[in-house]
C-alpha cells in the first residue's frame, strides 16, 4: 500500500478533450465502449496511461486501428506517436456485482454512478484524476420495461427505441468536468417535476426522481432546492447554468450525495420525507444537504479540485455556503450551536488523534479515508474566518474574483486564498497556516480589571499541539470576537472587537471601563479554538443569564455543566445549584425562544466530556451525568413538565414549532432523570399521541435507556408499523444501538442477526454499528466485547465495502484516550484487523495509522 504525497503533483501527460461512452446496459453484464481523444500535454514522450481497476480489455484501438498495450497493476498503457489520437476501449462490467457501490452498480433494481473519488476507473480506462477536464457525450441502451427512464449529465438530445424490447438515449454535458463528476442512471423511476426561473430569466426544468410510491415524500427536497437556487443568486450571485436539473434518490449509497453535474444522486435518506416518517432533523437535513449539492454546481463543478489533496476546496467552501443557507432558512444562533457541536463532537478528537491531519493533507494511502471534518467540517470554519478577518463585502468580493478567475478550471487552495487576497487587499500569508497545521489550537485567556485607570488587560496565549509527523508548529491567526460586559449593568461596554491574535502571547488593553467587566469571547465561534479563561466566582453564571450574544450565553451554560459534569467524574455528584439555576433561568425567560431553550437544555454528551478529561472513564462520565440528570430532573419537574406538555402541530414545519418539539423530548429526558416512572409514563404517552415522527422518536429515545412494559410495548409496535420502511426502520436499529442500558451489547448482537439486518446497505450497517460506537457508556464496555463486535462487524463488511469499514475504524483508534485495560483490548483488535489477511487498503490506512 504505497503513500501518494501533495507534493508529488504534476500536471497531466495527455488532457481528454473529449470522452464519447456506449453503454449497453444490463444488470449483470454490461457493456461499455469508450472514445477518448488524447492531446499530449508538454514536450514529453510519455505513454498515455489510463486507469482502471477491475477491468479487462476487450478490444483496444488507436485512430481505429488494433494497437499493442499492456497493463501495469491495471493501469491500461499504450505508447503514443503523434501530439493527439484517439484511443477506443471496450469491456464488460457486473454492476449486480459491484457491492463497493463504486463506479457502476446496482441499487433496488435501479442502475446508478458513484464516481468520486476514483471510481470512474472501474467503468471505464480513463487517466481519472480531477485535472483532465473533458466534453462527454453518452449514449445509453437498456430494456425499456425494467429501465424506461435513462438519465446521465448535461441536456438530452436524442432517444428511441431499439431492438428486442431495448430503448436508448443520448445526453450530452457542454461543460467540460472531470471525470468524478460523471453520472448516469438507468431505472423505473417517476419524477416530481417543477420550474424555476433564473436570475436572468432562463427557465430550469427540475426533477427528483424516486420510485412511484414515494412521490409524495419529495416535496420537502423540492422546495429546498428551490430555495437553494435563489439563496445562491442572492448572496453569492451564481446562477443554475443547464436548462436541466436532475435528482436521482438510491437506497444503497456510500455517502450522503454526490454533486455530478446536473445529474445530483442522493441517499435516499436526505430526499425523502413526510410527517409521518421523518424527523424535524430529517427534514433539515434535507435543506441542508440537497443545498449542498447543488452549490457544488459552481463550488466544485464549474470550479474544480486540480489533485485529492485540494479536496477542502470544495467541501470546505460549500459546506460553509450551506451552513449559511440553513441558518438564514431558520435560526442563525441555533445552527451555529449544532455546527459547533458537531465540530467538536467530530472533528475536535480526529484533530488530537492518531489520523490527525491538516485540512489540505500531505499525503493519502487511499483517497477516501480523507473525507473527513476536517476537510469538510475545519475546512468550512477556516473559510468562516476568511470572512471575519476581511468582513462581509470583501469576502464577496472574493468570491466573485475566484469563481470569475477559475471558472472552468482545476485549481488549489491556494488559488482560493489568493483571490480571497487580491480582492481585499489584506495580507493572509500567516493565516495560510490553517491549511497546513493540524491540530486545535488551545487559547489561554484572562482579563484583569484595573478600577483605578478604567482599564482592562486582556491577556492571550495560544499553542498548537503536535500532531502526527507535524511539531514545532508556528502560532496561527486566529480571530477572536470580544467584548466586556458590565458585572452589575450587564450592559456590552463598547463595541464588540474583533481581535486577531497572531503571536503566541498578546496582551490587549481596554480603556474607559467604568465597572468590574465580564469577559465574553470566541462569541459566535469566532475561531475553532479550545479555550480556557480563567473567571472569577460568579462569572459564568452571570454570563449565562445576561449575555446578549446567543452561542457566549448557551456556551457559558454548557461550561457551567462541563464544570460540575467533571466534578462528579472526580469526586462523585457535584453541587448541581448553579446548573439548576441556569436552566431555570432559560426555562423561564421570555426573550428565548424554544428551540435555543432545547440546545441550552441539553447536557453535554458522554463523549463530549470524555474530550475534556486525561483519560475517559466512561463509568465516571456516564454516573456524574445521570446525576446531574437527576438532579435537574427532580428540581425542576414542574418547569419541565410545563415544556414537555407542549404541542405543535406535526404538519407545522416553522421554525417555532420545531423547536417547540425539541424542546418537548428534552425536557421528557430531563424528567425522567428525576423520576423514572413518570418518565417511562409521560414517554409512553408521547409516543402513543405523536402525530409526527419527531415527537415518536424523541419519546423512543427516552425509553430505549428504561426498562419496562411500556418500552417493550413502544418498540414493538414501531416495528409493525415500519417495518417495510427502510428509512425508519434504520431509526429502530439506530435507537436500540443508542441505548444507556448495561445488556446494550447484547441487544446490538442480538440484532445483527435479525432478518432485517445486512450489511450490503451502508444505512442500516451505520445504524447498528455506527450509533453502537458513538455510544461511549455501551461500546467501551470493560470486558471488551463492545470493541469485539465493532472489529468483526468492520472485518466483515471489509471484504464487500471497504469504504463502509474504513470510516468506523476511528472508533477503535481511540485507545489512547482510555485506561490500559480498555487500551489494550482496543488495540487488540486493531491489531487483529491489521493481521487479517486481505484487508482492503481502506482499512489497512485506518488501522496502521491508529496503531502507530
Ligand atoms: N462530494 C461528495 C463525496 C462523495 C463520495 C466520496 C467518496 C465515496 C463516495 C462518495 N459519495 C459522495 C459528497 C459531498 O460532499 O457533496
Ligand atoms: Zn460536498
Amino acid at each position: 500500500h504505497v503513500a501518494i504525497f501533495r507534493k508529488d503533483y504534476r500536471p497531466p501527460d495527455w488532457l481528454v478533450p473529449e470522452v464519447r461512452l456506449e453503454f449497453e446496459l444490463d444488470p449483470d453484464r454490461t457493456k461499455v465502449r469508450s472514445r477518448l481523444k488524447l492531446v499530449r500535454n508538454g514536450d514529453h514522450n510519455r505513454a498515455i496511461r489510463l486507469a482502471g481497476e477491475g477491468l479487462e480489455p476487450l478490444a483496444v484501438r488507436v485512430d481505429g486501428a488494433e494497437a499493442p498495450w499492456s497493463l501495469d497493476s491495471g493501469t491500461l498503457v499504450i505508447e503514443l506517436e503523434g501530439d493527439d489520437a484517439t484511443v477506443e476501449t471496450e469491456i464488460e462490467i457486473s454492476p449486480a456485482a459491484n457491492n463497493k457501490l463504486m463506479g457502476l452498480y446496482s441499487s433496488g433494481g435501479l442502475l446508478c454512478t458513484q464516481c468520486e473519488s476514483e471510481g470512474f476507473r472501474r467503468i471505464t480506462f480513463h487517466p481519472d484524476r480531477p485535472d483532465v477536464l473533458s466534453r462527454y457525450s453518452v449514449r445509453m441502451s437498456a430494456d425499456k420495461t425494467r429501465f424506461p427512464i435513462l438519465l446521465a449529465n448535461g441536456n438530452l438530445i436524442g432517444s428511441g427505441d431499439g431492438e428486442v424490447g431495448r430503448h436508448w438515449a443520448k445526453w450530452e454535458d457542454p461543460f467540460p468536468k472531470p471525470s468524478y463528476l460523471f453520472a448516469m442512471v438507468a431505472g423505473d423511476l417517476a419524477a416530481n417535476s417543477d420550474r424555476f426561473t433564473t436570475m436572468s430569466g432562463r427557465e430550469v426544468a427540475l426533477n427528483i426522481w424516486v420510485r412511484t410510491r414515494d412521490l409524495p415524500k419529495t416535496a420537502h427536497a423540492m422546495d429546498s432546492l428551490k430555495a437553494a437556487m435563489r439563496w445562491d443568486e442572492d448572496v453569492y450571485g451564481r446562477e443554475y447554468d443547464l436548462d436541466l436539473f436532475n435528482i436521482v434518490a438510491v437506497d444503497d449509497f456510500n455517502f450522503g450525495a454526490m454533486e455530478n453535474k446536473g445529474l445530483n444522486i442522493f441517499n435516499s435518506r436526505y430526499v425523502l420525507a413526510d410527517q409521518d416518517t421523518a424527523t424535524d432533523v430529517d427534514f433539515d437535513n434535507i435543506a441542508g444537504v440537497v443545498a449542498h449539492e447543488y452549490f457544488h454546481n459552481w463550488s466544485g463543478d464549474r470550479v474544480t479540485c486540480r489533485d485529492w489533496f485540494q479536496l477542502s476546496l470544495k467541501e470546505g467552501f460549500t459546506v460553509f455556503r450551506d451552513q449559511g443557507f440553513s441558518a438564514d432558512m431558520g435560526s442563525a444562533a441555533v445552527k451555529r450551536i449544532e455546527d459547533v457541536r458537531l465540530l467538536r463532537a467530530a472533528q475536535f478528537p480526529e484533530d488530537a488523534g492518531p489520523l490527525a491531519h491538516p485540512v489540505r493533507p500531505e499525503s493519502y494511502i487511499e483517497i477516501t479515508n480523507f473525507y473527513t471534518a476536517t476537510v469538510y467540517n475545519k475546512g468550512a470554519e477556516v473559510i468562516r474566518m476568511m470572512r471575519t478577518i476581511l468582513g462581509e463585502e470583501a469576502f464577496r468580493k472574493g468570491s466573485d474574483l475566484y469563481f470569475d478567475r477559475h471558472d472552468g478550471q482545476a485549481v488549489t487552495c491556494e488559488d482560493f486564498v489568493k483571490a480571497m487576497e487580491d480582492a481585499s487587499g489584506v495580507d493572509l500569508s500567516q493565516f495560510r497556516l490553517w491549511y497546513s497545521q493540524a491540530g486545535t489550537p488551545q487559547v489561554a485567556a484572562k482579563l484583569d480589571y484595573d478600577p483605578t485607570s478604567a482599564s482592562a488587560t486582556l491577556k492571550l496565549r495560544q499553542r498548537i499541539p503536535n500532531t502526527p509527523g507535524q511539531a514545532d508548529k508556528q502560532p496561527m491567526v486566529i480571530p477572536l470576537n470580544v467584548a466586556l460586559i458590565g458585572k452589575d449593568s450587564g450592559a456590552t461596554v463598547g463595541e464588540e472587537r474583533l481581535i486577531l491574535l497572531n503571536d503566541d502571547e498578546e496582551s490587549i488593553s481596554f480603556f474607559g471601563i467604568d465597572e468590574s467587566p465580564l469577559l465574553s469571547i470566541n462569541r459566535d465561534f469566532s475561531a475553532p479554538v479550545m479555550l480556557a479563561v480563567e473567571r472569577q466566582d460568579g462569572d459564568l453564571e452571570k454570563l449565562a443569564e445576561i449575555d446578549a450574544n446567543p452561542f457566549a450565553r448557551y456556551e457559558a451554560c454548557q461550561e457551567l455543566m462541563y464544570r460540575s459534569l467533571i466534578e462528579g467524574t472526580r469526586s462523585g455528584p457535584a453541587d448541581p445549584s448553579a446548573v439548576v439555576a441556569a436552566i431555570r433561568g432559560t426555562l423561564r425567560s421570555n426573550e428565548l425562544d424554544p428551540a435555543f431553550k432545547g440546545e441550552a437544555l441539553l447536557l453535554p454528551s458522554e463523549g463530549l466530556i470524555g474530550d475534556r478529561m486525561d483519560l475517559v472513564d466512561p463509568d465516571a462520565i456516564h454516573r456524574s451525568r445521570e446525576s446531574l440528570r437527576t438532579a435537574i430532573g427532580s428540581e425542576l419537574a414542574s418547569e419541565l413538565a410545563q415544556a414537555q406538555s407542549a404541542i405543535a402541530a406535526g404538519d407545522d414545519l416553522s421554525a417555532s414549532a420545531k423547536g417547540v418539539r425539541k424542546l418537548k423530548t428534552v425536557a421528557l429526558w430531563l424528567l425522567a432523570g428525576g423520576d423514572r416512572d413518570r418518565g417511562l409514563a409521560m414517554a409512553k404517552a408521547q409516543y402513543d399521541r405523536a402525530d409526527n415522527m419527531t415527537d415518536r422518536q424523541g419519546a423512543l429515545s427516552v425509553l430505549t435507556s428504561l426498562e419496562g412494559p411500556e418500552r417493550e410495548a413502544a418498540f414493538a409496535d414501531f416495528y409493525q408499523r415500519y417495518k417495510n420502511d427502510s428509512l425508519v426502520l434504520d431509526k429502530w436499529f439506530a435507537l436500540q444501538a443508542a441505548a444507556q442500558r448495561t445488556d446494550t451489547i447484547d441487544v446490538v448482537e442480538a440484532l445483527a442477526r435479525h432478518e432485517d439486518f445486512g450489511i450490503r446497505n451502508p444505512n442500516r450497517w451505520r445504524a447498528l454499528v455506527g450509533n453502537f460506537a458513538a455510544n461511549q457508556w455501551a461500546f467501551h464496555h470493560p470486558s471488551g466485547r463492545g470493541y469485539r463486535f465493532v472489529a468483526d462487524m468492520i472485518l466483515e463488511v471489509d471484504r464487500m465495502n471497504p469504504q463502509v469499514a474504513a470510516r468506523q475504524v476511528p472508533s477503535l483508534g481511540r485507545w489512547r484516550r482510555f485506561e490500559s485495560g480498555r487500551a489494550g483490548l482496543m488495540r487488540a483488535e486493531l491489531d487483529r484487523i491489521v493481521a487479517t489477511p486481505g484487508i482492503s487498503r481502506d482499512v489497512y490506512e485506518q488501522a496502521s495509522k491508529s496503531l502507530g
